[in-house]
């Protein structure tokens, strides 16, 4: 591996986030019912991967094995209708921390990094090194700990691929330099899947693994060198493919062992459920969108009916959804421009429609044969939008 120091402690600043639980829970208001037999609050450990594919792990039969991530399915829950609330990195991560749509922040789109602070796409070790290291010096407290990898974001480099940036460079390399990018990105999630490996090693050998909830997922779909399986579209769009992404959770004796849910589920849940377990709760000026959806992970249950929506402003495209339980309507300006006459202006967004249960590849249009269910799912939008302050 070839980095220097510098490199790889600002590698580690942005990949790694953790802190004991307690952070944001003043004393003696942890739930002691959320934890183990022994009364001891849960641990938590979420790992967020980047730009991974519905379609590129082996627990999704995709085209990658993965032998860690398999380990985690086996032990808990396969999440199959789990969707990230934005289709880009920055957009995702601020509704993942903050419980809320990210417009609410005012991160609708992406933040571009400086130079001064790099991505690092071989830290993968690092970032394993670091979590074993905290796992056992906080084994004898609650903690929670959030590993974000960079895997398998381009530059598609794999561990014994040269590094393609460097801490204080001012240009971003694109792919990279490798040619062979499918077999780098194999390796990339590979090396991930590895790290994943040594946390829940480092979790059985301290004897936590009972009573910590591992919480896996991406933060947007694959792009064009991954998979999304049998959805339609990648990264960077409201297709099923840009944001219907892998999660599992695992904690046995709370979770059922190699259980499935088909319950429509978000990034924006996952505040709530590990607050709610850690005995704490929103903000009362700042509630949140997503819910807590422990009775989904702990007791199979379906949740209530729910919408959800995405909407981007025209950084790169513009365009926006609502998932209405088994329907879909989607706008995308993309599908219009390349549908238009050659000169036509696009001025009104074309909504489509889709029977997600009977289409999941988004393939039939219905919104000529439903129009009303279009009409109120754009006024659902339309509700959103202004509540949200989305574009
Ligand atoms: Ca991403």
């Amino acid at each position: 591996m070839k980095a220097n120091h510098g490199t790889r402690a600002a590698a580690l600043a942005c990949a790694v986030a953790a802190c004991a639980v307690g952070c944001g829970t003043p004393p003696g208001e942890v739930d002691s019912a959320a934890g183990g037999e022994d009364g001891r609050p849960p641990n938590i450990v979420l790992i967020m991967a980047d730009d991974l594919g519905y379609g590129d792990i082996s627990p999704y039969d995709g085209w990658i094995e993965t032998p860690h991530l398999d380990r985690l399915a086996a032990a808990g829950m396969l999440l199959t209708d789990f969707h990230t609330s934005g289709a880009v990195c920055s957009p995702t991560r601020a509704g993942l921390v903050t419980g809320r749509y990210q417009h609410r922040a005012g991160v609708p789109a992406v933040l571009v990094a400086n130079s001064d602070s790099p991505l690092y796409h071989q830290g993968i070790d690092l970032i394993g090194d670091h979590a074993e290291r905290f796992i056992a010096g906080h084994r004898d407290e609650p903690f929670f700990l959030y590993l974000a990898h960079h895997a398998p974001h381009y530059p598609y480099q794999g561990p014994g691929d040269p590094a393609e940036r460097y801490a204080g460079e001012d240009t971003f390399p694109g792919v990279g330099a490798v040619t062979d990018r499918k077999r780098a990105y194999r390796e990339m999630v590979e090396s991930m899947d590895a790290s994943i490996g040594r946390v829940l090693d480092a979790l059985e050998e301290q004897g936590l693994f009972e009573n910590t909830l591992v919480w896996f997922f991406s933060d947007n779909g694959a792009t064009r060198e991954g998979s999304n399986g049998a959805l339609r579209g990648f990264k960077a769009s409201y297709w099923e493919g840009g944001h219907r992404v892998p999660s599992l959770a695992t904690m046995p004796g709370r979770i059922a062992a190699g259980s499935t849910s088909t319950a429509i589920t978000s990034t924006l849940d996952v505040m709530p459920t590990v607050l709610a377990m850690a005995g704490g709760a929103a903000h009362p000026d700042l509630p949140f969108d997503g819910t807590d959806i422990g009775p989904v992970l702990f007791d199979g249950e379906d949740p209530p009916p729910r919408q959800l929506f995405w909407s981007s402003p025209a950084q790169f495209w513009r365009g926006a959804a609502v998932r209405d339980g088994r329907y879909k309507l989607v706008i995308d300006r993309r599908t219009q421009r390349a549908a238009a006459a050659e000169g036509e202006e696009i001025t009104d967004p074309l909504p489509m429609l889709f029977d997600l249960e009977a289409d999941l590849g988004e393939t039939t249009d219905l919104a000529v044969d439903e129009p009303q269910r279009v009409e109120a799912m754009m006024a659902a939008l339309e509700r959103w939008r202004e509540d949200v302050g989305a574009p």
